[in-house]
């Protein structure tokens, strides 16, 4: 039956047509190579379509590579930056949430939050963070330079201490 080798996806394919021109002229094997080449680009247009459908969007994503607490930390800390990609030698205010491991924010914490470059020595970069209410300290620092930083983030109240360093990448 030569005429089930015709693919009855082949778009605008009419496949009753092909039958017959098959009978008169018998070209199969032409058209069969040409059905294959047909469908090989198919394949790599969808290969194409693939790559482009996934454009990577970096800028969109937080600058806040990761977050170690320090062992024994008694407080679990989160960081919020605005902007949210702090550049660097322009103003960067930084809200920390700070709550008891069993999710009750503190109050009444001496915050502190330290700029630092892991990969170099930039000086001290040191500020204080005001109580915001609801667990929350707010401050604003100054990162001095692009590239990999750590806001090393202190909260020390009734004896309890808490430390927590936040990875930060600092754009251009
Ligand atoms: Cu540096």
């Amino acid at each position: 039956m030569p005429g089930r080798r015709i693919p009855r996806f082949v778009p605008g394919h009419d496949s009753s047509r092909a039958k017959r021109t098959q009978k008169s002229k018998g070209l199969q094997p032409l058209e069969r190579s040409l059905l294959a080449l047909l469908a090989l680009a198919l394949l790599f247009c969808a290969g194409c379509k693939k790559k482009e459908s996934a454009p990577p969007k970096p800028r969109e994503k937080s600058a806040i590579i990761s977050t170690q607490a320090a062992p024994g930390s008694a407080f679990i800390m989160s960081l919020a930056m605005d902007p949210a990609q702090p550049k660097f030698g322009s103003k960067t205010n930084f809200r920390v949430t700070l709550k008891q491991t069993l999710g009750s924010p503190v109050e009444g914490a001496h915050v502190e939050a330290s700029l630092v470059m892991p990969l170099m020595d930039m000086g001290k970069n040191q500020f204080a963070l005001k109580p915001a209410g609801n667990g929350e300290y707010a401050g604003a620092g100054e990162f001095t330079m692009a590239g990999e930083w750590e806001v090393i983030v202190t909260a020390n109240t009734e004896g309890k201490t808490g430390k927590t360093t936040f990875n930060v990448n600092v754009g251009e």
